[in-house]
């Protein structure tokens, strides 16, 4: 018998919806700020977010469209300028969020609420830079950084998703063996890094992930519920549950053999 001890959250499509309307707008700017004629539609942003990582993604950008592409700086190499280039897209969007631009996904704030209520370790396990995950919370949560016990995001570890670094350091930092914990994503990449962490995992998707492989997850929702707004259950069983909860996630970890 699993003991639910902690859930483990994703940030970028899973707490909120921040990749279409928040990061692509974000880049779009930093680019036009540097002087470049790039500009990420919907559609072609969503086949970049293939590639985890903001400068990840705009070097995958430069080697696909712009392969002879020269910084406009000689004197630093083409990474240190993409770094430069992240960091004024990254104050753009933390600017965004402090202005109330993006929202949490319906049921995230409820099952914080619970589970802060009820004693469950919280944790973030994300691709995004660090001030991203800080600005967000601060402007969709009371005390938003505090809820949660840890905080992996980012540069902190190597390999970003869909390897499993950043969910192993998340479970080594809170100490907990994965058979404890649950995680929530939004996107395949994410699925696998936490499934080769050993995770169960629960997926909410989005218009830029519904139609990709979800296969082993826990469960796959349009998002996690309210009372008031059932879910739709894509793939997986909630049994008789219309909205996501604690008892829903504890029953996910122990799952009844039919
Ligand atoms: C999603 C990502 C991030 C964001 C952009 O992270 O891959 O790269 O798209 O943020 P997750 P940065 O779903 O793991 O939260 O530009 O800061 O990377
Ligand atoms: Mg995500």
């Amino acid at each position: 018998m699993n003991q639910l001890k902690a859930l483990i959250f994703d940030v970028d499509g899973t707490l909120a919806e921040t990749e279409r309307d928040g990061h692509r707008v974000t880049f779009n700017r930093a680019f036009t700020a540097a002087g470049l004629d790039w500009e990420w539609s919907v559609e072609q942003y969503g086949e970049l977010l293939a590639v985890t990582g903001g400068k990840e993604r705009i070097w995958s950008y430069l080697q696909q469209y712009h392969p002879n592409f020269e910084p406009p700086i000689a004197e630093i190499s083409t990474k240190e300028w993409i770094a430069q280039l992240h960091a004024a897209k990254t104050a753009y969007y933390t600017e965004l969020l402090r202005q109330g631009g993006i929202a949490l996904r319906p049921g995230v704030l409820r099952l914080l609420t619970e589970s802060k209520a009820a004693g469950m370790r919280l944790a973030i396990a994300t691709t995004t830079t660090p001030a991203n995950v800080t600005a967000l919370l601060e402007a969709a949560l009371p005390d938003g950084l505090g809820w949660f016990e840890v905080i992996a995001a980012g540069d902190i570890v190597p390999a970003k998703k869909p390897a499993p670094d950043i969910y192993h350091y998340a479970l080594q930092q809170l100490q907990l063996e994965p058979q404890d914990c649950l995680a929530f994503e939004d996107s395949e990449a994410g699925l696998k890094s936490a499934q080769q962490a050993n995770l169960t995992t629960v997926i909410t998707v989005n218009d830029y992930t519904r139609s990709q492989d979800f296969s082993g997850a826990a469960l796959v929702l349009n998002h996690l519920g309210e009372p008031e707004l059932p879910f739709e259950v894509i793939a997986g069983s909630a049994e008789s549950s219309t909205y996501f909860d604690l008892a829903l996630a504890k029953n996910l970890l122990n799952p009844v053999r039919h």
